[in-house]
């Protein structure tokens, strides 16, 4: 007789948290030697093309927002002053009985131009103090290695990614996270939402934003390659160095859907899913994908490779599968489909969706068939390293927050979370993005708020910067006592 349980719940040792980066927290972006970031010219950039969306910003107006580096009003400038805050704000995350708290390391803390040879005492200190008060409350530090930035300098003299030099000064830099942090950090990944180097400036630090420019797909492309090589080198960096930790990918996931059942929308749903699942295919299976290459002649790319790559991607497969997860999209055949409307939508409108003020299209199944399919794909642990709602949060008569939308948004993802677990995916964490209010990536606003903590502080960076607990601050206490079972 076949007789197996399904699990009941979350496992034991859930690791229940939230996620930030440090580019839209940290603040001091010159404080302690600290170099200048890509993430900190980008919203320049936008401002002065006047644009919504961060993947056209020109080469031109990229060149003259580098060209301006003394403004530190600049939102990826002051962030929310994690940087002089962090105790309160983890002593607040740790009040909500976090076990895992998602971060990144500015690499321009580290090494200021990218291309030293040796660290900035004073970057890896900070560091050290804000691992030992996630220690002290026994949350554990999950780290991003590169979250949406570099070194400007790097942008400068390799044009990031699109060069092959800058896989050497990035193994340079995670050799000594991998030494200074062994024992200390256990959970790490390489580069945030990976996939998002295929679509422009944030990912690859490449000036070459300006899709019209011939020859951006392969610039691209081969900048990814060169994001892949560096991102296994670390694993393998990782594992030699501290054995016990655990080093992962990380992948922007949104669930395609046909937009109808004619094959030729489910087709085009296949091949819009193989272009997404691409990078993970490479960082879990550790090889290209057959679907690659056909792709690759179709749209004129060449990869230049070294000998020694493949077998690299090989020995550089990750531990385990981070993602973010938001919404989801609907893909047709032809064009004669009504688009989803919003920033970052890339398909058609899903009628069966509400979306948040964003336009973003709230999908809890999706995360449901998401993980099934990511597990039934790569049988590696899988961790949700982003979820969560970005609402306009209003500070009510009694000078509270009630925002019942984002319980009801998080609360909906948790349980199909559940569903997939009793399904019978490997799931590690849970760490929704941003538990305190930040700067948001795309719009690079403080408006666009998704904590369960409080931030005062508006668009222009006026305000006390004082915390304070919405109402689903007790409600997320609450989900991680019961270990997901109140909700
Ligand atoms: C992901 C990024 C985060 C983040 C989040 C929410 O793409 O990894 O850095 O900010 O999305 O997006 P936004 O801030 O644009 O609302």
């Amino acid at each position: 007789m076949y007789s197996k349980t399904i699990p009941t719940g979350f496992p034991k040792g859930f690791l229940w948290g939230g996620a930030t980066a440090a580019n839209q927290i940290e603040g001091a972006w010159n404080i302690d030697g600290k170099g200048l970031t890509t993430a900190e010219v980008v919203q320049k950039a936008q401002d002065r093309q006047n644009i919504e969306n961060m993947n056209v910003i020109s080469k031109e107006t990229v060149a003259t927002a580098i060209a301006d580096t003394t403004d530190d009003l600049y939102p990826k400038r002051r962030g929310i002053d994690f940087y002089h805050h962090y105790k309160e704000d983890i002593k607040l995350f740790a009040e909500m009985g976090f076990k895992a708290f998602r971060l990144s390391i500015a690499w321009a803390r580290i090494f200021p131009k990218g291309d030293e040879t040796t660290p900035n005492e004073a970057g890896l200190k900070f560091y050290d103090d804000v691992f030992a008060e996630c220690h002290k409350y026994g949350i554990e530090p999950v780290v991003t290695i590169s979250h949406y930035e570099m070194p400007l300098n790097l942008t400068l003299t390799n044009n990031g990614w699109a060069s092959r030099a800058t896989i050497a000064d990035f193994t340079r830099y995670t050799e000594v996270l991998f030494k200074r942090y062994k024992g200390i950090v256990k959970y790490w990944m390489t580069f945030n939402e990976i996939n998002a180097s295929t679509w422009g400036f944030m990912g690859t630090g490449a000036l070459d934003s300006d899709l019209d420019v011939p020859g951006q797909t392969q610039l691209r492309y081969q900048a990814l390659h060169h994001e892949f090589v560096a991102s296994a080198i670390a694993v393998k960096q990782c594992h030699e160095i501290d054995p016990a930790a655990k080093i992962g990918c990380m992948l922007a996931r949104m669930q395609t859907y046909a937009n109808t059942p004619n094959p030729a929308d489910v087709r085009a749903a296949q091949l819009q899913d193989q272009l997404n699942l691409f990078f993970t295919d490479v960082q879990v299976r550790g090889e290209y994908p057959e679907y690659m290459n056909r792709f690759f002649a179709e749209n004129g790319v060449t990869l230049q490779m070294e000998s020694g790559d493949e077998a690299l991607l090989q020995e550089g497969k990750v531990d385990y599968l981070g993602f973010s997860y938001y919404m989801s999209t609907v893909t047709a055949a032809d064009d004669n489909v009504e688009k989803a409307s919003g920033n970052l939508n890339f398909g058609g409108k899903n009628p069966y969706l509400e979306t948040s003020d964003w336009g973003w299209q709230i999908d809890p199944t999706g995360l449901r068939i998401t993980l099934n399919e990511f597990w039934d794909r790569y049988r590696v642990p899988l961790f949700i390293v982003e979820n969560g709602l970005g609402a306009l949060d209003e500070v009510s008569a009694d000078g509270k927050i009630h925002d019942d939308y984002r319980i009801d948004y998080l609360r909906q993802h948790i349980q199909q979370m559940k569903e997939a677990v009793k399904d019978g995916v490997d799931l590690m964490g849970y760490t929704m993005w941003g538990p305190i209010d930040l700067i948001s990536a795309s719009t690079s606003e403080m408006s666009k708020r998704y904590g369960f903590i409080y931030v005062d502080q508006d668009d222009e960076g006026n305000g006390t910067l004082k915390r304070s607990r919405k109402d689903s601050f007790a409600w997320y206490q609450k989900v991680i006592a019961s270990n997901g079972e109140d909700l």
